[in-house]
């Protein structure tokens, strides 16, 4: 691999991490030299294993989540046989290979798990939980500030690795929580939490809590919650690790009570670090055919549910990126969610984690003050202008998607009416009407700066 051009856009450098579904290699992007980690997946095991449907809506989520703590995703890339995630890179490597070394002093430890809590904390806030924290995950940058990688798309990897002391999950549940390995029906958010404490754990003492070279003792431990703090554990981050591996995931702490926790809050910043760069946008070098070559077919179901059935537009994107090449995947469909060319299309898109009744209320709210008829035609919120414009009345139609019980898009288009009139309404009424509900803003930053 090491030296391969892919996709015209990444030279292939050195492996960074091997795991049963993915690789990881060190890229460069060709145009601005950037670096960035590669994960190379294997299509073909994800659809023998009928993971699709997850990682598809983990990457929907994945490519709008940006945190300083969370490895960020830039792009998604596809070959006949392999998906290609182009990822940040992060530079320090595992923080476990600094646990190794030596136990965590008590200020340091605490800021590595505040930075785990805050990504750990702001995916829940939008519904995607990791279910797989474990050291592989828990990254380094160059400032030594905390990354997760994976969050979202921790159905690709599985443990099969054995390099060292505190890579014990190896086959073994280290720091999965009791309900989990009961396959019993769990809670995203408090599965989570019980990893965070494990890790909490591993970089205040340097060893696992549950530990036994017997893998059923090692079970039962965990399952009873069956672990000892070192006599040199402040009382204060006792107290908290019994409060959260606490085998009941009705009784465990979760997140907004640790965040109250006077040991925990210490110094605690929200934010931590600068957010990760932005990927270039320079995804104009793929064409339509490099995909129809790459996949063949167009015809597939998308994952995310379209809250608001709508007639909608057949998705043609003139500027393709790992998001387009999926959605014409046949496996691997987002369509109508992402990349659509916005510019051309006068489309804008916006995220919420309010529900769709809240949207739609919304949207007649604002109909109400602009004096805009609202239509649920044909299954799509409709808004009508009431004035004439240049090219008749505006009529913009909004599409809600739910991608996560609790994250949506929704995307806009103007389907009659003056493509001018439409872009000042909803840069000058629509986008500020909407300020309360929106999370991310996509579409007409672009058309101000064309
Ligand atoms: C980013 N940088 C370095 C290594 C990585 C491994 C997995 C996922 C992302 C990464």
């Amino acid at each position: 691999m090491e030296g391969a051009i892919l996709m015209q856009r990444y030279e292939l450098g050195r492996m960074l991490g091997k795991g049963t579904f993915a690789k990881v290699y060190h890229g460069r992007n060709l145009r601005s030299g950037q670096s960035v980690a590669i994960k190379v997946v294997d299509k073909e095991k994800i659809l023998r294993v009928g993971l699709i449907d997850q990682i598809k809506r983990e990457i929907s989520v994945m490519r709008l989540v940006r945190h300083p703590n969370i490895v960020q995703l830039y792009e998604v890339m596809a070959s006949k046989t392999k998906i290609y995630f182009a990822m940040e890179y992060v530079k320090g490597g595992e923080l476990f290979k600094k646990v190794l070394k030596g136990k965590l002093k008590e200020d340091v430890a605490r800021k590595y798990f505040q930075q785990l809590i805050a990504a750990v904390d702001f995916c829940h806030s939008r519904g995607v939980y990791h279910r797989d924290l474990k050291p592989e995950n828990l990254l380094l940058d160059a400032n030594g500030d905390l990354k997760v990688s994976d969050f979202g798309l921790s159905a690709l990897w599985d443990s099969k690795r054995n390099d060292g002391l505190l890579h014990t999950t190896c086959g073994t549940p280290a720091y999965v929580a009791p309900e989990v390995i009961h396959k019993k029906g769990y809670d995203g958010p408090k599965a989570d939490i019980w990893s965070c404490g494990v890790v909490l754990f591993v970089l205040l003492a340097g060893y696992l809590p549950f530990h036994d070279s017997n893998l059923i003792e090692m079970y039962r431990k965990i399952s009873k919650g069956d672990f000892r703090c070192p006599n040199w554990f402040p009382p204060e981050v006792k107290k908290l690790l019994s409060r959260i591996l606490d085998p009941n995931p009705h009784s465990r702490l979760d997140i907004a009570k640790l965040k109250e926790n006077s040991w925990f809050k210490k110094g605690f910043k929200q934010i931590q670090a600068p957010l990760p760069p932005r990927p270039p946008s320079d995804c104009d070098n793929f064409s339509t055919q490099d995909v129809q070559t790459a996949f063949g077919s167009t015809n597939c179901e998308s994952s995310s549910k379209k809250i608001v059935q709508g007639s909608g537009s057949p998705m043609r994107p003139t500027c393709l990126n790992a998001f387009d090449i999926i959605s014409l995947s046949p496996g691997f469909d987002l369509s109508g969610l992402f990349e659509k060319d916005m510019n051309h299309r006068s489309q804008a898109r916006f995220t919420t984690t309010k529900p769709a009744s809240t949207i739609v209320s919304k949207f007649e709210e604002i109909a109400e003050m602009e004096k805009f008829k609202v239509m649920k035609k044909n299954g799509t919120v409709k808004l009508k202008g009431d004035k004439e414009g240049r090219k008749g009345q505006l009529v913009i139609d909004a599409e809600i998607f739910e991608v996560t019980p609790s994250f949506f898009v929704v995307e806009m288009s103007k389907t009659e009416g003056d493509t001018l009139e439409y872009k000042e309404f909803c840069d000058h009424d629509l986008r500020p009407s909407l300020k309360d509900i929106v999370w991310t803003w996509q579409g007409t930053e672009q058309w101000q700066q064309k």
